[in-house]
């Protein structure tokens, strides 16, 4: 079972309905340790280069627009599979197909405004974790029922 890192945004819509602590009650809840937390503003060249996938897509101007638009809260979420566990606790990316029981289906309707990222896999997490986190942002420590959670 890998330990995993992942990074988590909370975006701004999340922040503007107010729904921080939801989240984060949710990936708690689910056993998982927080790393890092911060909440940061955005600048158009910090979301470049994060969605630098995205950059040349018709709808990265709306999505630049959008994720610069409010603060995020930025997290790295760590254990067993995080990534992958993370992404099933999200949802699909389009709110109106997500899920009901995960964060996009039981919180939005928008494919744009889906309230939270987090990172597709291994190669992403490593490369996004630094774009948000210096090493000595993030928390070493442990859980005491951390390996029982993990049995
Ligand atoms: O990993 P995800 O966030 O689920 O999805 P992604 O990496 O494919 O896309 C990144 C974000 O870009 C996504 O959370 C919402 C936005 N997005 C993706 N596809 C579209 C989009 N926004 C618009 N307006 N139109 C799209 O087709």
């Amino acid at each position: 079972m890998p330990q995993e890192q992942t990074l988590i945004l909370f975006k701004p819509d999340a922040i503007q309905r107010r729904l921080i602590g939801a989240l984060l009650s949710r990936i708690e809840n689910k056993g998982y340790k927080i790393a890092g937390l911060k909440m940061l503003q955005v600048t158009p060249e910090l979301a470049r280069k994060h969605y630098e996938e995205h950059v040349e897509k018709p709808f990265y101007p709306h999505l630049e627009s959008f994720i610069t638009s409010a603060p995020v809260v930025a997290l790295v979420v760590e254990g067993p599979d995080a990534i992958s566990v993370m992404r099933t606790m999200m949802g699909s990316t389009n709110g109106r197909e997500a899920n009901p029981g995960t964060i996009r289906g039981d919180y939005g309707t928008s494919r744009q405004m889906n309230l939270i990222h987090g990172s597709d896999g291994p190669e992403a997490a490593k490369r996004e974790i630094p774009i948000y986190f210096q090493d000595n942002e993030l928390c070493e420590y442990s859980l005491s029922l951390a390996a029982s959670l993990m049995a």
